[in-house]
């Protein structure tokens, strides 16, 4: 008996101590994967892998990429973002290993609740005791916010002038269009980490800033500039504030019919339909959230009735709901994470990115009314539309090939290719300019932008004005009459174009310039230019 103790004893002990070397391993390899990811990944991917200017890194997020991705992704870069190749750094063992590092859960508490959001909340200025009027003189409503990457900071342009009214700080990695309160006097930014800031153009200061979420994609202002929905990758929800002091309205997680939870791929504001359109990532659903009964959706004791019209008369559905902000279920057949919208925001034009199918979807019937055989992975939220030949056409640009794909918005069929120098990412019009404008923004043609002229959809003229320097992103003056390019490098700059002429009549120096928003534009959804 005691001899079988002892052997017990001493197998007991010997397992217990191979697993404690097998745990010092692993440790020691979880410790060297973490030097790593501190010394090349934490700058983008933020602290504890919780996402930053890149996404976060953590098994939650990371749900539609394998491992074998993963690996590809660290060693080749990622197309379309900012996502380097690290061959040449690290090694395959190295790489493994971060591989397997960004696949465990973190210690780091992946909570941001409603508590969190109201704690984070910055207020720098007391509204109350600024000035009702603009400390400057200017058009208010030409005037421009450039983004500038390379220093985390924005410009405040003259869209007369073209002289800078302000520079400011902003938050780490700003991502996505800010979006003005409906008169111009407010701009509201993004973070990639979660941050929303209020800037007052009046009175040219940051008044007020919260963190809504650990890691999101956009924002969308509704048509009274009360509310300000944030789409959001960590936690998986929508976040809906009170533009006056950014405090939140509504915390809604995003969890589809069936229990499945999603990240959002992106937010959108639908003028005509009074609502918020939310595109999920992980999940077959898109959302509807009406935030006003002007638009066809009626909230009323505790439910919503939805009165849009299919041609037909009367309701359409009713639901039961809690609160304000309802949400209106859409189904759909594939996942969509890219977006446009026809210019009555009755349908919406969607691809998932590795997809070839572009689906047409009509939002008021919920059902699929078109496909469109998309190739080269269309960047659908950078296309726009104009009359061409007496119907309304959308081209958008690609990312993975070298083409403008032009679309009949009456029958949804591909009307042409426009061959462009390189894959692209953004594009712009405006409805007083014979002229589209679209970027070559990856590969060797990277610092060419080519001039489209909409009534022959051929390419008339192709610029680079900054040798060697991507130049990408365009926006257009109020009046269409001029255009402001970026020379997107840390020595950049802003370029200024006669629309018509296309001769350049102003350069400013500015660092990695990324978009830029006319005032006017953005807040009367010019055709020409993203919303
Ligand atoms: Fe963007 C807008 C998604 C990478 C610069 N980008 C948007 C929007 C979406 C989107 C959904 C529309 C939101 C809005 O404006 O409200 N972007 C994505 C991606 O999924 C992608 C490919 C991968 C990712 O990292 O998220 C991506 N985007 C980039 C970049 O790498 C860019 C070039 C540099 C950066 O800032 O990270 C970039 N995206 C932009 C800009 C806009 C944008 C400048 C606003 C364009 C506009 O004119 O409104």
């Amino acid at each position: 008996m005691k001899i079988a103790i002892l052997l017990f004893t001493a197998f007991a002990s010997l397992t217990l101590s191979a697993t404690s070397l097998a745990d010092d391993a692993e440790n020691d390899i979880n410790k060297s994967a973490k030097k790593l990811y501190t010394a090349h990944c934490q700058s983008c991917h933020g602290i504890e892998r919780l996402g930053a200017m890149g996404p976060a890194l953590l098994p939650e997020n990371l749900s539609r990429l394998r491992k074998p991705k993963a690996t590809r992704v660290i060693n080749e870069g990622r197309v379309a973002t900012q996502m380097p190749s690290f061959n040449q750094k690290l090694t395959s063992n190295e790489i493994a290993q971060l591989v397997d590092y960004i696949y465990t859960p973190t210690q780091a508490a992946l909570n941001w609740n409603i508590s969190d959001i109201k704690a984070s909340n910055i207020v720098h200025f007391d509204q109350k005791k600024l000035a009702e009027k603009p400390v400057f003189e200017a058009d208010m409503m030409n005037l421009f916010i450039i983004v500038e990457l390379g220093d985390h900071s924005a410009t405040l342009l003259n869209g007369d002038t073209f002289e800078p009214i302000d520079r400011f700080k902003t938050r780490f990695a700003l991502h996505g269009g800010p979006k003005y309160s409906p008169d111009g006097r407010y701009v509201f930014f993004a973070s990639r980490d979660g941050w929303i800031s209020k800037y007052d153009i009046y009175n040219l200061k940051t008044v007020v800033e919260v963190r809504a979420a650990i890691n999101t994609r956009n924002i969308a202002i509704s048509n009274d500039g009360q509310h300000l929905i944030v789409g959001n990758y960590l936690p998986n929800n929508v976040v809906i504030l009170n533009t006056r002091d950014l405090s939140p309205a509504k915390v809604i997680d995003t969890i589809d019919s069936n229990g499945v939870s999603s990240r959002v791929s992106a937010v959108y504001n639908a003028p005509p339909r009074h609502s918020f359109i939310v595109a999920l990532k992980d999940v077959k659903e898109i959302w509807e959230i009406p935030y006003s009964d002007q638009g066809g959706v009626e909230v009323y004791k505790g439910w919503a009735h939805d009165y849009r019209k299919d041609g037909g008369e009367g309701k359409l559905e009713s639901w039961k709901v809690e609160d304000p902000f309802p949400i209106r279920r859409i189904e759909t057949d594939d996942f969509i994470t890219d977006f446009f919208f026809d210019p009555q925001y009755i349908n919406l034009i969607g691809t998932a990115r590795n997809n070839h199918n572009g689906q047409v979807i009509n939002l008021d019937t919920k059902k699929k009314i078109a496909a469109i055989a998309l190739t080269g992975m269309p960047h659908l939220g950078s296309g726009i539309t104009w009359d061409y030949q007496g119907k309304a056409i959308f081209a958008s640009p690609n990312i993975k090939e070298g083409k403008i794909t032009v679309i009949d918005m009456d029958n949804w069929q591909v009307i042409k290719e426009i061959k462009t120098e390189g894959p692209g990412f953004f594009m712009r019009s405006h409805d007083n300019s014979p002229y589209a404008w679209a970027d070559v923004f990856f590969g060797p043609n990277k610092e060419k932008v080519h001039v489209i002229d909409k009534r022959t959809l051929e390419i008339v003229k192709t610029i680079a004005p900054s040798p060697g320097k991507n130049a990408a992103h365009v926006e257009f003056t109020k009046d269409g009459k001029y255009v402001l390019l970026s020379v997107w490098d840390e020595d950049g700059e802003l370029i200024v174009y006669d629309a018509n002429t296309l001769a350049i009549v102003k350069r400013l120096p500015m660092k990695k310039p990324s978009g830029k928003y006319n005032v006017y534009n953005k807040t009367h959804y010019e055709r020409g230019t993203s919303h």
